[in-house]
């Protein structure tokens, strides 16, 4: 590791200087205020940042590996002979190949077997259903369209049957009336709550795994609340493992002209949150950690004030079902006030959204169906998430 201490007026100048210096790779080490006087001497001391950085010290050449004696190959008959096979096969296998190129040149063979796969497990999944005698006969196709949505089957086929049980026979074959009804109880087990950007004052600060798209959601919230609400926003970051991850939040900061500081721990946390007492937003973000490392997770905790926060939990859309369920259950040990579902454009279904909103009972803030900042975020309501995560027309 090669370290170096950098001083400047601010922390966004001095971030630029290590970036140029080190790299984006660079990690801060410290950070602290110092006071200095500049000549001439009597002029009273100025507050300076002062941040000590490191980087991997790449400069240490590595010693070009010494070159294996190269040892002389010899075959027994049987290799030989298996060799010989080899080739033949392999050059077998390239005159078909160049045959169907040639014939076939129009088709897209991965893409053919791939919609051959899916088309098969559909219709395996529709067996199964029809065979299953305990899904009432009129609900067959709603149950058949929750599991394509990804919807937990046991929550689908109570739904159904509590749907059979309470209606009358002769409207369970009214297809729209009953999957209005469907509809209206996922919507019904999915609680929103909607940040107030008129109120007084709010910190939010989002948590999640890694690369779920916290910082891109922080822009694009801190955008709506200075743009559309007209209210006074600061930014906290409190990821600063990599220098780049704070200059990514450092240059959305700048073309919002919003202040930001950076933080190391709790206390400066809460020093950053009293600096900006006259904001009417706060925004923190948090260094990313897999879902899995317990450790760093703990620190994220450790180092947020959570009962000053309104603590949001963030996570992609486009990901397992059982990934969101570890991801809530490793977070959980901050206390989260909400969720926000992002990368809702790259998700094959939204089942896990709601999957995950009816364990939780946590509700959603907001949606982010994008990389575009900050038009790609949306508020919705209930029955509009159902509608959703069904594709209703
Ligand atoms: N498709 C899509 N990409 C997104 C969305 N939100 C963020 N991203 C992208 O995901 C990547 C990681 O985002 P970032 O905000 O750095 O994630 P973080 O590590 O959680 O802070 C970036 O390339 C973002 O542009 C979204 O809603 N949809
Ligand atoms: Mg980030």
């Amino acid at each position: 590791m090669r370290y170096r201490t950098y001083t400047a007026r601010s922390q966004s100048e001095a971030i630029i200087k290590i970036k140029n210096d080190l790299g984006p790779d660079a990690t801060i080490v410290s950070v602290k205020k110092v006071k200095k006087r500049s000549f001439p001497h009597w002029i009273i001391p100025k507050e300076f940042i002062e941040i000590v950085a490191a980087v991997e010290d790449s400069s240490v050449k590595q010693k070009p590996a010494k070159k294996a004696e190269a040892t002389p190959i010899t075959y027994k008959k049987e290799d030989a002979s298996r060799l010989v096979y080899e080739r033949r096969v392999s050059k077998d296998l390239y005159e078909i190949k160049k045959i169907i190129e040639k014939n076939f040149s129009d088709i897209d063979f991965a893409d053919l077997l791939k919609r051959i796969r899916n088309d098969l497990s559909v219709l395996k999944d529709s067996i199964k259903i029809y065979k299953d005698k305990s899904i009432p006969f009129e609900l067959r196709e709603h149950i058949k369209k929750a599991d394509k949505a990804g919807i937990d089957p046991n929550l689908s086929r109570k739904f159904a049957t509590d749907i059979s049980e309470n209606l009358p026979h002769d409207e369970l074959s009214d297809y729209q009336k009953i999957n209005a009804l469907f509809t209206k109880m996922i919507a019904q087990s999915i609680n929103v709550k909607n940040i107030d950007f008129n109120q007084d004052k709010k910190v939010v600060c989002l948590i999640g795994p890694t690369g779920v798209g916290k910082t891109t959601t922080i822009a694009k919230l801190a955008a709506t609340a200075m743009i559309k609400h007209k209210k006074d926003v600061a930014i906290i970051t409190l990821d600063t493992y990599r220098i780049a991850a704070v200059e990514q939040l450092a240059s959305y900061a700048k073309i919002m002209s919003m202040p930001m500081e950076v933080a190391f721990d709790k206390t400066d946390v809460e020093n950053a949150i009293k600096k900006f007492d006259n904001y009417q937003f706060i925004f923190i973000d948090t260094a990313g950690r897999s879902q899995k490392d317990a450790d760093h997770i703990k620190e994220i905790a450790d180092s947020l004030p959570a009962e000053e926060l309104d603590v949001l939990l963030t996570l992609a859309a486009n990901v397992k079902d059982e990934d969101i369920e570890e991801s809530y259950k490793s977070f959980g040990i901050v206390p989260i006030k909400g969720m926000i579902f992002t990368k809702i454009d790259e998700a094959n279904n939204l089942g896990s959204i709601f999957n995950i909103s009816f364990k939780s009972r946590l509700p959603i803030y907001f949606f982010a169906t994008g990389q575009r900042v900050p038009e790609d975020i949306l508020v919705l309501e209930p029955l509009e998430i159902a509608n959703m995560i069904l594709r209703n027309e």
